[in-house]
């Protein structure tokens, strides 16, 4: 957010300040203070205007809100409802677009995996972030490692016992209610790649009977959150983390909840039985079987026992 339009709101949310006072505080023209209240506004911040300027209250959710409330510089677009955030997203790549954050507070078509379906009703976090990293293809699983530490970090901090199962299940509690997906989409040559979209499904304020079975949501494990602060606190943890990849393998194994496990993998070609015992760069899981040592870069992770924790 522009540095006086940040001030502003940082100064208008203490107290009553007048117009006046502010613009010559920061140097800036009256009119120039005039424009962002009429802007913030627009966006859905209330401020009165009776004596001085005093914020009411910021929105919950919204364009304006997020980037209040980032710390990373991403441009931020934003939908009401929108069919797939990660379909946006893409279009948006294939105009030559980076450093986007496509938001929407509601999917009608909202994406999984191999084209499963992501169940996304109103109240949810439904995030696509595009970028253009300088890495290799191969090294692109990392950034899906990341996006599930940032949730489940920020999840963590809010008091839900979160952790991950690998690559990129968000899942809550002794019954491993599923919270959060990862979906990550990219487009690239051998040496390099072109964009990535990471795309966040998180269940917010959305009430447990709204979702499907085995899921569940911050409302329903801690209550209302403002959708923006856990937006903002998820894609600032990613940007640190992908500012610093060697970081994120030990900060995902610090939450993991498939290492020490049995698990069955489901890779396109067939089921692999074993204990879970690492995860290794970029993202590959080292599971020990009875055949040996297996490294699995991709598959369906069901966890077979429970966790005893
Ligand atoms: C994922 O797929 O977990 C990745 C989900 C990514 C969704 C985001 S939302 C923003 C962006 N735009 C999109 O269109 N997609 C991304 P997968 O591991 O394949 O898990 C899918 C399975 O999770 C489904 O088959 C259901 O069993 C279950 N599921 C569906 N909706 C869910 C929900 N809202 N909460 C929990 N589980 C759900």
């Amino acid at each position: 957010m522009d540095g006086t339009r940040r001030a502003l709101v940082e100064a208008f949310r203490e107290g009553s300040v007048s117009g006046p006072a502010f613009a010559t505080e920061r140097g800036v023209s009256r009119a120039a203070v005039w424009n962002h209240v009429e802007a913030l506004r627009e966006e859905g911040f209330e401020i009165d205007s009776d004596e001085g300027y005093h914020l009411r209250s910021i929105p919950e959710f919204g364009a304006g809100a997020i980037v209040f409330e980032l710390e990373s510089e991403y441009d931020v677009e934003f939908h009401g409802t929108v069919p797939s955030t990660n379909a946006r997203a893409r279009e948006l790549a294939r105009e030559g677009a980076s450093e986007v954050l496509v938001v929407a507070d509601e999917q009608t078509g909202g994406r999984g995996r191999l084209d499963r379906a992501w169940s996304s009703p109103s109240g949810g976090i439904y995030a696509s972030l595009l970028i253009r990293p300088e890495l290799p293809p191969a090294r692109v699983p990392l950034l899906t490692l990341a996006a599930a530490v940032a949730v489940a970090e920020t999840a963590s901090d809010l008091g839900v016992d979160a952790g991950i199962k690998w690559p990129n299940d968000v899942l809550v509690g002794e019954s491993e209610r599923k919270l959060a997906g990862v979906l990550t989409e990219m487009e690239g040559e051998a040496d390099r790649v072109s964009w990535v979209v990471v795309g966040i499904g998180l269940n917010a304020n959305i009430a447990g009977e709204e979702l499907p079975e085995g899921a569940t949501s911050l409302r329903a494990e801690v209550g209302p959150v403002a959708r923006r602060t856990v937006l903002a606190g998820v894609i600032d943890r990613f940007d640190e983390l992908r500012g610093s990849p060697d970081t994120v393998l030990d900060a995902w194994r610090a939450h993991a909840l498939t290492l020490g496990r049995e698990v069955r993998v489901e890779t396109r070609t067939e089921g692999i039985v074993g204990r879970a015992v690492d995860v290794e760069g970029p993202g590959a899981l080292v599971v020990e079987t009875e055949g040996g040592t297996r490294r699995i870069h991709a598959g369906d992770c069901e966890h077979l026992r429970p966790t005893g924790r």
